[in-house]
Protein backbone atom coordinates (compact mmCIF):
# COMPACT_ATOMS: atom_id res chain seq x y z
CA UNK A 1 0.00 0.00 0.00
CA UNK A 2 1.38 3.34 -0.97
CA UNK A 3 0.02 6.54 0.26
CA UNK A 4 0.97 9.73 -1.51
CA UNK A 5 1.53 13.15 -0.05
CA UNK A 6 -1.39 14.67 1.83
CA UNK A 7 -1.61 17.66 0.09
CA UNK A 8 -2.70 16.99 -3.08
CA UNK A 9 -6.72 17.78 -1.98
CA UNK A 10 -6.18 21.76 -1.41
CA UNK A 11 -5.53 21.37 -4.75
CA UNK A 12 -8.70 20.23 -6.02
CA UNK A 13 -10.87 22.90 -4.40
CA UNK A 14 -8.68 26.24 -5.27
CA UNK A 15 -7.59 27.08 -8.50
CA UNK A 16 -4.78 24.41 -10.51
CA UNK A 17 -1.76 24.68 -11.08
CA UNK A 18 -1.29 26.43 -14.12
CA UNK A 19 -0.21 23.65 -16.64
CA UNK A 20 3.13 25.11 -16.85
CA UNK A 21 4.27 25.56 -13.69
CA UNK A 22 7.10 23.39 -12.08
CA UNK A 23 4.47 21.13 -9.95
CA UNK A 24 3.01 20.52 -12.63
CA UNK A 25 4.73 17.00 -13.39
CA UNK A 26 4.33 15.57 -9.83
CA UNK A 27 1.07 17.31 -8.42
CA UNK A 28 -1.67 14.91 -9.49
CA UNK A 29 -4.55 16.21 -11.82
CA UNK A 30 -7.62 18.28 -9.88
CA UNK A 31 -10.32 15.43 -9.62
CA UNK A 32 -12.73 18.64 -11.30
CA UNK A 33 -9.61 19.13 -14.23
CA UNK A 34 -11.99 16.34 -16.57
CA UNK A 35 -13.63 16.52 -19.79
CA UNK A 36 -17.03 16.03 -19.50
CA UNK A 37 -16.63 18.12 -16.61
CA UNK A 38 -18.22 15.39 -13.90
CA UNK A 39 -21.55 16.17 -12.21
CA UNK A 40 -20.30 15.86 -8.59
CA UNK A 41 -16.80 16.17 -7.34
CA UNK A 42 -15.97 16.02 -3.42
CA UNK A 43 -12.10 16.39 -3.09
CA UNK A 44 -10.38 14.79 0.25
CA UNK A 45 -6.91 15.10 1.60
CA UNK A 46 -4.31 12.58 0.12
CA UNK A 47 -4.03 10.60 -2.72
CA UNK A 48 -3.45 7.02 -4.40
CA UNK A 49 -0.11 5.59 -6.39
CA UNK A 50 -0.18 3.08 -8.56
CA UNK A 51 2.72 1.14 -7.69
CA UNK A 52 4.55 -1.99 -9.48
CA UNK A 53 2.37 -4.38 -7.42
CA UNK A 54 -1.34 -2.69 -7.44
CA UNK A 55 -3.82 -5.14 -8.58
CA UNK A 56 -7.19 -4.33 -10.67
CA UNK A 57 -9.70 -6.60 -9.16
CA UNK A 58 -13.31 -6.92 -9.78
CA UNK A 59 -16.70 -8.21 -8.22
CA UNK A 60 -19.48 -9.27 -10.35
CA UNK A 61 -19.88 -12.64 -11.76
CA UNK A 62 -21.30 -11.55 -15.49
CA UNK A 63 -17.42 -11.15 -17.13
CA UNK A 64 -18.66 -6.98 -18.40
CA UNK A 65 -16.49 -6.15 -14.84
CA UNK A 66 -13.65 -8.13 -15.98
CA UNK A 67 -13.55 -7.17 -19.79
CA UNK A 68 -13.69 -3.20 -18.39
CA UNK A 69 -10.59 -4.13 -16.32
CA UNK A 70 -9.19 -5.90 -19.17
CA UNK A 71 -9.70 -2.39 -20.83
CA UNK A 72 -7.98 -0.29 -18.23
CA UNK A 73 -4.98 -3.15 -17.55
CA UNK A 74 -4.12 -2.43 -21.52
CA UNK A 75 -4.61 1.39 -21.08
CA UNK A 76 -2.04 1.44 -17.87
CA UNK A 77 0.67 -1.49 -18.76
CA UNK A 78 2.96 0.13 -21.27
CA UNK A 79 3.43 3.79 -20.01
CA UNK A 80 3.61 2.37 -16.15
CA UNK A 81 5.58 -1.42 -16.98
CA UNK A 82 3.44 -2.62 -14.25
CA UNK A 83 1.98 -6.04 -14.63
CA UNK A 84 -1.42 -5.13 -13.29
CA UNK A 85 -3.26 -8.21 -12.49
CA UNK A 86 -6.85 -8.31 -13.12
CA UNK A 87 -8.07 -10.38 -10.21
CA UNK A 88 -11.37 -11.42 -9.16
CA UNK A 89 -9.88 -11.92 -5.27
CA UNK A 90 -12.14 -8.87 -2.96
CA UNK A 91 -10.60 -6.75 -0.44
CA UNK A 92 -7.50 -4.89 -0.44
CA UNK A 93 -6.04 -2.46 -1.94
CA UNK A 94 -6.00 -1.66 -5.58
CA UNK A 95 -8.46 -0.52 -8.60
CA UNK A 96 -11.49 -1.85 -7.56
CA UNK A 97 -14.25 -2.49 -9.97
CA UNK A 98 -17.40 -3.23 -8.91
CA UNK A 99 -21.25 -3.33 -10.19
CA UNK A 100 -23.74 -2.93 -8.07
CA UNK A 101 -27.43 -4.46 -9.01
CA UNK A 102 -30.07 -1.64 -8.91
CA UNK A 103 -32.27 -2.30 -5.97
CA UNK A 104 -32.13 -0.71 -2.34
CA UNK A 105 -28.90 0.36 -0.90
CA UNK A 106 -27.34 0.87 -4.24
CA UNK A 107 -26.29 4.03 -5.31
CA UNK A 108 -28.54 5.98 -8.11
CA UNK A 109 -25.86 5.92 -10.51
CA UNK A 110 -28.10 5.52 -13.72
CA UNK A 111 -27.24 3.18 -16.35
CA UNK A 112 -24.30 4.86 -17.35
CA UNK A 113 -23.44 6.65 -14.10
CA UNK A 114 -20.65 5.50 -12.08
CA UNK A 115 -18.59 6.76 -8.54
CA UNK A 116 -15.16 7.03 -8.59
CA UNK A 117 -13.80 6.91 -5.05
CA UNK A 118 -10.24 7.43 -4.43
CA UNK A 119 -8.56 7.13 -0.65
CA UNK A 120 -4.34 6.49 0.12
CA UNK A 121 -5.79 2.86 -0.24
CA UNK A 122 -7.88 2.43 -3.24
CA UNK A 123 -9.33 3.46 -6.18
CA UNK A 124 -13.07 2.18 -6.31
CA UNK A 125 -14.99 2.49 -9.70
CA UNK A 126 -19.12 1.71 -8.73
CA UNK A 127 -21.40 1.16 -11.46
CA UNK A 128 -24.83 -0.68 -11.97
CA UNK A 129 -23.83 -1.51 -15.74
CA UNK A 130 -20.65 -1.79 -17.41
CA UNK A 131 -20.91 1.20 -19.40
CA UNK A 132 -20.84 3.05 -16.13
CA UNK A 133 -17.50 1.47 -15.09
CA UNK A 134 -16.47 1.56 -18.49
CA UNK A 135 -16.70 5.84 -18.08
CA UNK A 136 -14.92 5.89 -14.62
CA UNK A 137 -12.57 4.36 -16.31
CA UNK A 138 -12.25 6.72 -19.09
CA UNK A 139 -12.39 9.51 -15.54
CA UNK A 140 -9.84 7.93 -14.41
CA UNK A 141 -7.28 8.11 -16.99
CA UNK A 142 -7.36 11.91 -17.04
CA UNK A 143 -6.19 12.53 -13.93
CA UNK A 144 -3.38 10.54 -14.15
CA UNK A 145 -0.45 11.88 -16.26
CA UNK A 146 -1.11 12.68 -19.69
CA UNK A 147 2.37 10.51 -20.01
CA UNK A 148 -0.20 7.29 -19.63
CA UNK A 149 -0.92 7.31 -22.74
CA UNK A 150 2.42 6.56 -24.11
CA UNK A 151 3.14 3.24 -25.66
CA UNK A 152 6.50 3.19 -24.14
CA UNK A 153 7.36 3.00 -20.44
CA UNK A 154 7.43 6.42 -18.51
CA UNK A 155 9.10 7.37 -15.04
CA UNK A 156 5.74 8.37 -13.38
CA UNK A 157 4.64 8.82 -10.56
CA UNK A 158 1.13 7.71 -10.92
CA UNK A 159 -0.65 9.94 -8.35
CA UNK A 160 -4.27 10.16 -8.32
CA UNK A 161 -5.93 12.85 -5.96
CA UNK A 162 -8.20 11.78 -3.00
CA UNK A 163 -11.83 12.32 -3.09
CA UNK A 164 -15.16 11.23 -5.13
CA UNK A 165 -16.84 11.65 -7.91
CA UNK A 166 -20.42 10.98 -8.81
CA UNK A 167 -21.19 11.32 -12.10
CA UNK A 168 -23.84 10.51 -14.63
CA UNK A 169 -25.21 11.84 -18.09
CA UNK A 170 -27.00 14.70 -19.11
CA UNK A 171 -28.44 12.85 -22.15
CA UNK A 172 -28.97 9.51 -23.59
CA UNK A 173 -28.00 10.15 -26.73
CA UNK A 174 -24.18 11.66 -27.28
CA UNK A 175 -23.15 11.18 -31.13
CA UNK A 176 -20.44 11.47 -33.39
CA UNK A 177 -21.03 10.94 -37.54
CA UNK A 178 -18.17 9.66 -39.88
CA UNK A 179 -19.52 10.26 -43.65
CA UNK A 180 -17.37 7.05 -45.00
CA UNK A 181 -19.44 7.59 -48.30
CA UNK A 182 -17.54 11.08 -49.42
CA UNK A 183 -14.17 9.18 -48.82
CA UNK A 184 -14.02 6.07 -47.71
CA UNK A 185 -12.36 4.94 -44.27
CA UNK A 186 -11.25 1.47 -43.46
CA UNK A 187 -11.89 -0.93 -40.29
CA UNK A 188 -8.81 0.56 -38.20
CA UNK A 189 -9.57 4.35 -39.16
CA UNK A 190 -12.89 3.33 -37.72
CA UNK A 191 -11.53 1.76 -34.73
CA UNK A 192 -9.00 4.44 -33.88
CA UNK A 193 -12.04 7.03 -33.79
CA UNK A 194 -14.33 5.04 -31.86
CA UNK A 195 -11.11 4.87 -29.23
CA UNK A 196 -10.86 8.66 -29.70
CA UNK A 197 -14.68 9.06 -28.68
CA UNK A 198 -14.45 6.73 -25.79
CA UNK A 199 -12.46 8.77 -23.91
CA UNK A 200 -15.01 11.61 -23.95
CA UNK A 201 -18.06 9.20 -23.05
CA UNK A 202 -19.50 8.94 -26.50
CA UNK A 203 -22.18 6.34 -26.73
CA UNK A 204 -23.24 6.07 -29.98
CA UNK A 205 -21.19 6.01 -33.57
CA UNK A 206 -23.63 7.11 -36.45
CA UNK A 207 -22.00 5.59 -40.01
CA UNK A 208 -22.84 7.35 -43.04
CA UNK A 209 -22.91 4.60 -45.29
CA UNK A 210 -24.23 5.95 -48.60
CA UNK A 211 -24.08 8.93 -50.49
CA UNK A 212 -23.67 10.07 -54.10
CA UNK A 213 -20.46 9.41 -54.09
CA UNK A 214 -20.95 6.13 -52.50
CA UNK A 215 -22.20 2.82 -51.32
CA UNK A 216 -20.41 1.62 -48.03
CA UNK A 217 -21.50 -1.75 -46.97
CA UNK A 218 -22.37 -4.99 -48.75
CA UNK A 219 -25.44 -6.20 -49.44
CA UNK A 220 -26.38 -9.74 -50.79
CA UNK A 221 -29.23 -9.30 -52.63
CA UNK A 222 -28.06 -6.16 -54.88
CA UNK A 223 -24.52 -6.51 -54.75
CA UNK A 224 -23.62 -3.84 -57.29
CA UNK A 225 -24.56 -1.48 -54.60
CA UNK A 226 -20.82 -2.12 -53.01
CA UNK A 227 -18.97 -3.57 -56.13
CA UNK A 228 -20.18 -0.84 -58.10
CA UNK A 229 -21.41 1.27 -55.98
CA UNK A 230 -18.67 1.39 -53.68
CA UNK A 231 -16.12 1.55 -56.41
CA UNK A 232 -14.60 5.51 -55.79
CA UNK A 233 -15.38 8.78 -54.11
CA UNK A 234 -14.84 12.07 -54.13
CA UNK A 235 -11.81 13.38 -56.52
CA UNK A 236 -11.99 9.54 -58.09
CA UNK A 237 -10.08 7.80 -56.24
CA UNK A 238 -10.79 4.17 -55.25
CA UNK A 239 -13.62 3.80 -52.44
CA UNK A 240 -14.03 0.78 -50.57
CA UNK A 241 -16.71 -0.99 -49.22
CA UNK A 242 -17.30 -3.00 -45.43
CA UNK A 243 -17.98 -6.27 -46.04
CA UNK A 244 -20.48 -8.08 -43.61
CA UNK A 245 -17.50 -9.24 -41.82
CA UNK A 246 -15.92 -5.71 -41.39
CA UNK A 247 -19.19 -4.21 -40.48
CA UNK A 248 -19.55 -6.81 -37.45
CA UNK A 249 -16.05 -5.92 -36.55
CA UNK A 250 -16.94 -2.80 -36.40
CA UNK A 251 -20.21 -2.71 -34.01
CA UNK A 252 -18.51 -5.54 -32.25
CA UNK A 253 -15.43 -3.28 -31.40
CA UNK A 254 -17.91 -0.05 -31.10
CA UNK A 255 -19.61 -2.29 -28.15
CA UNK A 256 -16.47 -2.78 -26.53
CA UNK A 257 -15.90 0.77 -26.09
CA UNK A 258 -19.82 1.09 -25.16
CA UNK A 259 -20.83 2.41 -28.12
CA UNK A 260 -23.91 1.97 -30.52
CA UNK A 261 -23.53 1.80 -34.21
CA UNK A 262 -26.21 4.22 -35.99
CA UNK A 263 -25.75 2.79 -39.67
CA UNK A 264 -27.74 5.36 -42.43
CA UNK A 265 -28.74 5.31 -45.67
CA UNK A 266 -29.49 8.03 -46.69
CA UNK A 267 -32.68 8.21 -48.81
CA UNK A 268 -34.44 9.31 -51.29
CA UNK A 269 -32.04 11.78 -52.20
CA UNK A 270 -28.37 11.44 -51.96
CA UNK A 271 -28.53 8.13 -53.60
CA UNK A 272 -26.52 8.36 -57.10
CA UNK A 273 -24.07 5.44 -55.71
CA UNK A 274 -27.21 3.18 -55.94
CA UNK A 275 -29.15 4.61 -58.84
CA UNK A 276 -25.72 4.61 -61.07
CA UNK A 277 -25.54 0.45 -59.76
CA UNK A 278 -28.84 -0.47 -60.79
CA UNK A 279 -30.97 0.97 -63.73
CA UNK A 280 -33.98 0.07 -62.88
CA UNK A 281 -33.96 2.33 -59.81
CA UNK A 282 -34.12 5.20 -61.98
CA UNK A 283 -37.59 6.70 -63.42
CA UNK A 284 -35.96 6.89 -66.75
CA UNK A 285 -34.68 3.23 -66.54
CA UNK A 286 -31.20 4.65 -67.27
CA UNK A 287 -28.26 4.20 -64.93
CA UNK A 288 -26.12 7.82 -64.24
CA UNK A 289 -21.94 7.84 -64.17
CA UNK A 290 -20.76 6.90 -61.01
CA UNK A 291 -20.68 10.90 -59.34
CA UNK A 292 -17.03 12.12 -57.90
CA UNK A 293 -17.76 15.83 -57.57
CA UNK A 294 -19.40 17.79 -54.36
CA UNK A 295 -22.65 18.95 -55.21
CA UNK A 296 -25.90 18.21 -53.02
CA UNK A 297 -29.58 17.95 -53.85
CA UNK A 298 -29.48 16.15 -57.77
CA UNK A 299 -30.25 12.69 -57.06
CA UNK A 300 -33.93 10.82 -56.26
CA UNK A 301 -34.92 7.16 -55.81
CA UNK A 302 -37.89 7.11 -58.32
CA UNK A 303 -40.50 7.37 -55.62
CA UNK A 304 -43.80 6.05 -58.06
CA UNK A 305 -41.85 2.81 -58.85
CA UNK A 306 -42.67 -0.35 -56.82
CA UNK A 307 -38.91 -2.04 -57.33
CA UNK A 308 -37.58 0.94 -54.83
CA UNK A 309 -39.52 -0.75 -51.95
CA UNK A 310 -38.40 -3.89 -53.03
CA UNK A 311 -34.71 -2.67 -52.83
CA UNK A 312 -35.74 -0.64 -49.71
CA UNK A 313 -37.32 -4.02 -48.09
CA UNK A 314 -34.16 -5.78 -49.13
CA UNK A 315 -31.13 -3.12 -47.85
CA UNK A 316 -33.31 -2.06 -44.54
CA UNK A 317 -33.48 -6.21 -43.83
CA UNK A 318 -30.71 -6.43 -44.10
CA UNK A 319 -28.93 -3.84 -42.35
CA UNK A 320 -31.14 -4.54 -39.33
CA UNK A 321 -29.99 -8.05 -39.30
CA UNK A 322 -26.59 -6.74 -38.76
CA UNK A 323 -27.42 -4.35 -36.47
CA UNK A 324 -27.75 -5.37 -32.72
CA UNK A 325 -28.35 -1.58 -31.55
CA UNK A 326 -31.80 -0.06 -31.95
CA UNK A 327 -31.76 2.25 -34.55
CA UNK A 328 -31.92 2.81 -38.18
CA UNK A 329 -30.87 6.35 -39.74
CA UNK A 330 -33.06 6.93 -43.40
CA UNK A 331 -31.61 10.22 -44.00
CA UNK A 332 -33.90 12.58 -45.60
CA UNK A 333 -32.05 15.42 -45.60
CA UNK A 334 -31.61 17.90 -48.94
CA UNK A 335 -33.57 15.48 -50.95
CA UNK A 336 -34.02 18.80 -53.47
CA UNK A 337 -34.66 16.11 -56.63
CA UNK A 338 -37.90 14.67 -55.38
CA UNK A 339 -41.09 16.88 -54.70
CA UNK A 340 -42.74 17.52 -51.62
CA UNK A 341 -45.51 15.50 -52.35
CA UNK A 342 -43.34 12.46 -53.40
CA UNK A 343 -40.90 12.51 -50.75
CA UNK A 344 -44.04 12.46 -48.11
CA UNK A 345 -45.16 9.62 -49.87
CA UNK A 346 -41.66 7.59 -49.79
CA UNK A 347 -41.40 8.43 -46.01
CA UNK A 348 -44.86 7.32 -45.02
CA UNK A 349 -43.41 3.87 -47.11
CA UNK A 350 -40.15 3.92 -45.63
CA UNK A 351 -40.56 4.48 -41.80
CA UNK A 352 -43.31 1.40 -41.48
CA UNK A 353 -40.26 -0.55 -43.16
CA UNK A 354 -37.65 0.30 -40.67
CA UNK A 355 -40.18 -1.02 -37.85
CA UNK A 356 -41.01 -3.89 -39.50
CA UNK A 357 -37.36 -4.55 -39.29
CA UNK A 358 -37.55 -4.24 -35.68
CA UNK A 359 -36.06 -1.14 -35.38
CA UNK A 360 -36.47 2.59 -34.31
CA UNK A 361 -36.36 5.68 -37.58
CA UNK A 362 -33.82 8.34 -37.13
CA UNK A 363 -34.20 10.72 -40.06
CA UNK A 364 -32.36 14.38 -40.50
CA UNK A 365 -35.19 16.98 -39.72
CA UNK A 366 -37.01 17.57 -42.90
CA UNK A 367 -38.22 14.61 -41.89
CA UNK A 368 -40.46 16.36 -39.31
CA UNK A 369 -41.69 18.32 -42.54
CA UNK A 370 -43.53 14.88 -43.59
CA UNK A 371 -45.51 12.66 -41.05
CA UNK A 372 -42.28 11.50 -38.65
CA UNK A 373 -43.71 8.15 -37.47
CA UNK A 374 -44.62 7.60 -33.64
CA UNK A 375 -41.36 6.80 -32.13
CA UNK A 376 -38.72 8.19 -34.88
CA UNK A 377 -35.96 10.46 -33.69
CA UNK A 378 -35.15 13.60 -35.84
CA UNK A 379 -31.59 14.93 -35.99
CA UNK A 380 -31.79 18.65 -36.05
CA UNK A 381 -28.77 20.41 -38.69
CA UNK A 382 -29.40 24.11 -39.08
CA UNK A 383 -28.06 26.85 -37.80
CA UNK A 384 -30.82 28.88 -35.96
CA UNK A 385 -33.24 26.71 -34.34
CA UNK A 386 -36.40 28.51 -35.89
CA UNK A 387 -37.89 25.99 -37.97
CA UNK A 388 -41.62 25.33 -36.58
CA UNK A 389 -42.62 22.41 -37.95
CA UNK A 390 -39.33 20.58 -35.98
CA UNK A 391 -40.74 22.38 -32.48
CA UNK A 392 -43.87 21.43 -33.55
CA UNK A 393 -42.97 17.41 -33.95
CA UNK A 394 -41.32 17.98 -31.19
CA UNK A 395 -44.30 19.05 -29.05
CA UNK A 396 -46.37 16.10 -30.51
CA UNK A 397 -43.77 13.27 -29.59
CA UNK A 398 -40.70 13.62 -31.77
CA UNK A 399 -37.05 13.34 -30.38
CA UNK A 400 -34.46 15.79 -31.18
CA UNK A 401 -30.79 14.79 -31.97
CA UNK A 402 -29.30 17.91 -32.21
CA UNK A 403 -26.27 18.59 -34.37
CA UNK A 404 -26.45 22.57 -35.65
CA UNK A 405 -24.21 22.92 -38.43
CA UNK A 406 -22.62 26.68 -37.07
CA UNK A 407 -22.24 24.33 -33.85
CA UNK A 408 -21.50 21.12 -34.06
CA UNK A 409 -20.55 20.41 -37.72
CA UNK A 410 -16.89 18.90 -37.38
CA UNK A 411 -16.42 19.72 -40.81
CA UNK A 412 -17.21 23.42 -40.80
CA UNK A 413 -13.69 25.27 -40.74
CA UNK A 414 -12.28 26.74 -37.88
CA UNK A 415 -11.51 30.10 -39.46
CA UNK A 416 -10.60 31.73 -42.60
CA UNK A 417 -6.87 29.88 -42.43
CA UNK A 418 -8.33 26.41 -42.00
CA UNK A 419 -6.81 24.56 -44.79
CA UNK A 420 -9.70 21.19 -44.58
CA UNK A 421 -13.71 21.64 -44.61
CA UNK A 422 -16.18 23.95 -45.73
CA UNK A 423 -17.75 26.73 -44.74
CA UNK A 424 -21.55 27.26 -45.42
CA UNK A 425 -22.51 27.47 -41.84
CA UNK A 426 -19.78 29.93 -41.20
CA UNK A 427 -16.63 29.43 -39.35
CA UNK A 428 -17.20 27.39 -35.95
CA UNK A 429 -13.85 27.86 -33.46
CA UNK A 430 -13.96 26.31 -30.30
CA UNK A 431 -15.69 28.52 -28.61
CA UNK A 432 -18.62 28.99 -31.11
CA UNK A 433 -18.74 24.90 -30.97
CA UNK A 434 -19.26 25.20 -27.32
CA UNK A 435 -20.84 27.76 -25.80
CA UNK A 436 -24.81 26.93 -26.57
CA UNK A 437 -27.15 24.91 -24.52
CA UNK A 438 -28.78 21.95 -26.55
CA UNK A 439 -31.90 22.18 -23.88
CA UNK A 440 -33.19 25.66 -25.24
CA UNK A 441 -31.74 25.83 -28.24
CA UNK A 442 -34.58 24.77 -30.85
CA UNK A 443 -37.34 27.33 -30.22
CA UNK A 444 -40.32 26.32 -28.46
CA UNK A 445 -39.24 22.15 -28.19
CA UNK A 446 -40.15 21.27 -24.50
CA UNK A 447 -36.51 20.43 -23.31
CA UNK A 448 -37.91 16.77 -22.73
CA UNK A 449 -37.85 16.48 -26.33
CA UNK A 450 -33.97 16.84 -26.73
CA UNK A 451 -32.41 13.24 -26.46
CA UNK A 452 -28.79 14.30 -26.94
CA UNK A 453 -26.26 15.54 -29.40
CA UNK A 454 -24.26 14.16 -32.32
CA UNK A 455 -21.19 16.00 -34.10
CA UNK A 456 -21.18 15.27 -37.59
CA UNK A 457 -18.26 15.15 -39.71
CA UNK A 458 -18.58 15.00 -43.21
CA UNK A 459 -15.54 13.95 -45.17
CA UNK A 460 -15.25 15.76 -48.56
CA UNK A 461 -11.98 17.40 -48.36
CA UNK A 462 -10.69 14.98 -45.48
CA UNK A 463 -8.57 11.83 -46.45
CA UNK A 464 -6.79 10.38 -43.97
CA UNK A 465 -7.11 9.73 -39.58
CA UNK A 466 -5.00 12.81 -39.37
CA UNK A 467 -7.76 14.87 -41.54
CA UNK A 468 -10.25 13.89 -39.33
CA UNK A 469 -8.34 14.07 -36.03
CA UNK A 470 -7.81 18.06 -37.02
CA UNK A 471 -10.98 18.54 -37.43
CA UNK A 472 -12.49 16.94 -34.25
CA UNK A 473 -10.09 18.23 -32.30
CA UNK A 474 -10.92 20.10 -29.60
CA UNK A 475 -14.23 20.63 -31.11
CA UNK A 476 -15.01 16.85 -30.35
CA UNK A 477 -14.30 17.16 -26.68
CA UNK A 478 -16.86 20.15 -26.61
CA UNK A 479 -19.93 18.82 -27.84
CA UNK A 480 -19.17 15.43 -25.64
CA UNK A 481 -19.17 17.59 -22.46
CA UNK A 482 -22.99 19.40 -23.71
CA UNK A 483 -23.83 15.60 -23.94
CA UNK A 484 -22.92 14.62 -20.90
CA UNK A 485 -22.24 17.30 -18.08
CA UNK A 486 -25.48 18.84 -16.25
CA UNK A 487 -26.59 22.47 -17.82
CA UNK A 488 -24.76 24.03 -14.21
CA UNK A 489 -21.51 22.85 -15.51
CA UNK A 490 -21.40 24.25 -18.67
CA UNK A 491 -19.04 27.22 -18.69
CA UNK A 492 -17.01 27.95 -21.63
CA UNK A 493 -14.11 29.42 -19.08
CA UNK A 494 -13.84 26.59 -16.71
CA UNK A 495 -14.42 24.36 -20.07
CA UNK A 496 -11.15 26.11 -22.18
CA UNK A 497 -8.51 25.33 -19.03
CA UNK A 498 -10.05 21.61 -18.76
CA UNK A 499 -9.40 20.84 -22.49
CA UNK A 500 -6.19 22.97 -22.59
CA UNK A 501 -5.08 19.60 -20.40
CA UNK A 502 -5.74 17.33 -22.82
CA UNK A 503 -3.46 18.20 -25.48
CA UNK A 504 -0.20 17.10 -23.55
CA UNK A 505 -2.65 13.33 -23.87
CA UNK A 506 -3.29 13.82 -27.65
CA UNK A 507 0.57 14.86 -28.49
CA UNK A 508 0.94 11.20 -26.33
CA UNK A 509 -1.72 9.66 -28.31
CA UNK A 510 -0.03 10.74 -31.51
CA UNK A 511 -3.59 12.77 -32.46
CA UNK A 512 -3.24 15.35 -34.69
CA UNK A 513 -5.05 18.36 -33.27
CA UNK A 514 -6.03 21.97 -33.92
CA UNK A 515 -4.20 24.13 -31.67
CA UNK A 516 -7.52 26.61 -31.36
CA UNK A 517 -5.72 30.57 -30.20
CA UNK A 518 -8.74 30.51 -28.03
CA UNK A 519 -7.57 27.34 -25.34
CA UNK A 520 -4.28 27.94 -23.70
CA UNK A 521 -2.69 24.92 -24.50
CA UNK A 522 0.61 24.04 -21.83
CA UNK A 523 3.74 25.52 -23.63
CA UNK A 524 6.07 22.51 -22.82
C1 LIG B 1 -25.01 19.09 -45.64
S1 LIG B 1 -26.05 17.97 -43.23
C2 LIG B 1 -25.29 17.74 -45.81
C3 LIG B 1 -24.23 16.84 -46.28
C4 LIG B 1 -22.94 17.57 -46.56
C5 LIG B 1 -22.72 18.61 -45.50
C6 LIG B 1 -21.40 19.30 -45.64
C7 LIG B 1 -26.80 17.10 -44.15
C8 LIG B 1 -27.84 16.36 -43.48
N1 LIG B 1 -26.46 17.13 -45.42
O1 LIG B 1 -24.67 16.14 -47.41
O2 LIG B 1 -21.91 16.64 -46.59
O3 LIG B 1 -23.74 19.54 -45.55
O4 LIG B 1 -21.16 20.14 -44.56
Amino acid sequence: MVAGAGTAASSASAAPASPSSPDAATAPTPLDRVVPAPASVRPAAGSYAIHPDTPIRVSGSDGSARRVADYLATVLRPATGYRLPVTARAGGDGIRLRLTPKGAGAPKLGAEGYRLEVTGRAITVTARASAGLFHGVQTLRQLLPASIERTTRQTGPWRIAAGTITDEPRYAWRGAMLDVSRHFFGVDQVKRYIDQLALYKINRLHLHLSDDQGWRIAIDSWPRLAAHGGSTQVGGGPGGYYTKDDYREIVNYAASRELTVVPEIDMPGHTNAALASYAELNCDGVAPPLYTGTEVGFSSLCVPKDVTYDFVDDVIRELAALTPGPYLHIGGDEAHSTSHEDYVAFMDRVQPVVAKYGKTVVGWHQLTGAHPAKGAIAQYWGTDGREKEVADAAKAGTQLILSPANRAYLDMKYDANTPLGQNWAGYVEAKQSYDWDPGTYIKDAPASSVLGVEAPLWTETLETSAHIEYMAFPRLPGIAELGWSPASAHDWESYRVRVAAQGPRWDAMGITYYHSPQIPWPTS
